[in-house]
């Protein structure tokens, strides 16, 4: 089945299904149909890494796996450290002539948490080496499999179980860490951010940063009905709001080179985004405004990087 393809529309869809049917994540979410189309982009010659976390626990209760391709469970402080060893380990076996002889792509995946905070260290330390892996972050924007706890990636304004919204607080009080940035000052040859919202540009960037030649990285976007508290059909048209009112922007980087895969002419009012997720209710007018006002400030700078060092 690798590298077979069915036509859908004028879009090419891999028939490559390595991760099985049957998992146990929620109704509607979002992580897993980014898992999903990832992993049909990435095809059966891969090898995965996975720190803990909804797509991990979700796809692998013990005795039962969903995994047809090799994958490991790691921690999550040494996910990165975990994929550099096997990268480097199965190429000196390569190098001797000793199976596998494919062109295996090393994949190292976690969520939010996992990347932009806790195993944040040992995902510089590959970038910096130069390993040839590509690392996917599955930004649902807290930590959602241990409860909804807040990390780095949650957005200013969202309710979550240990930032929550009360008379005292408005939830969340810090800015969203942008993780792209960090991993595109490493001066890697491919940085991405993709939407579930976006599937074919999500499988393609996935395609492209495991096919690229040292590291890759691609930040996804994946609304969570239980943590957003979101309808459960509602995860891919929010995952297209976020790109539209500009609060997630589709974008690639290229050695420092930019390049916007969806810049609408006029971007939809932020409130579009934030209305149909409880994690928002609470906030009063201003703070929608407050929120607007950072949003086109970050969407400026953003288009103004891209004009000023654009991807030929
Ligand atoms: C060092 C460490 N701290 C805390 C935990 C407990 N823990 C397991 S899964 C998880 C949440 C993971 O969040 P994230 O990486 O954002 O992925 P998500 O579940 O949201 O997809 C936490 C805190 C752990 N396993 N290891
Ligand atoms: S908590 Fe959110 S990310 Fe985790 S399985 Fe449920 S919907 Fe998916």
């Amino acid at each position: 089945m690798e590298g077979q393809a069915i036509k859908f529309g004028k879009n090419m869809v891999p028939l490559a299904d390595t991760l099985a049917p049957g998992h146990s994540f929620c109704i509607g979410c979002g992580e897993a149909l980014a898992l999903k189309l990832a992993c049909k982009a990435l095809g059966e010659n891969v090898i995965i890494s996975m720190a803990t976390g909804c797509a991990e626990i979700c796809t692998s209760p013990l005795p039962v796996t969903s995994w047809r391709v090799p994958w490991i469970h790691t921690l999550f402080e040494n996910n990165s450290a975990v994929i550099s060893g096997v990268e480097a380990g199965s190429k000196i076996l390569m190098a001797k002539g000793k199976k596998p002889q494919k062109d295996i792509k090393y994949v190292a995946m976690g969520g939010d948490g996992a990347t932009s905070d806790i195993g944040l260290q040992a995902l510089s330390g590959a970038l910096e080496r130069g390993h040839d892996f590509l690392y996917l972050c599955w930004d649902n924007e807290a930590y959602m499999n241990t409860g909804i706890q807040r990390s780095s990636a949650t957005p200013y304004g969202a309710s979550t179980t240990t930032a929550p919204a009360g008379k005292v607080s408005i939830g969340q009080k810090t800015r969203k860490k942008n993780m792209v940035e960090i991993a595109a000052a490493h001066d890697i040859p491919y940085a991405a951010t993709a939407s579930i919202g976006y599937p074919f540009d999500l499988m393609n960037k996935v395609k492209k940063g495991a096919e690229t030649k040292g590291p890759a990285y691609v930040h996804v976007f994946v609304p969570c009905p239980t943590g957003w508290r979101h309808a459960s059909d509602m995860a891919v048209e929010l995952g297209r709001l976020a790109v539209e009112t500009g609060v997630f922007p589709l974008y690639e980087v290229e050695h420092g080179r930019y390049r916007m895969n969806v810049s609408p002419s006029t971007l939809k009012p932020v409130e579009e985004y934030l209305k149909p997720q409880g994690r928002f209710r609470h906030l009063p007018e201003e703070e929608i405004r407050k929120i607007q006002e950072m949003v086109n400030e970050e969407y400026e700078r953003l288009k103004a990087k891209a004009a000023a060092f654009p991807l030929a």
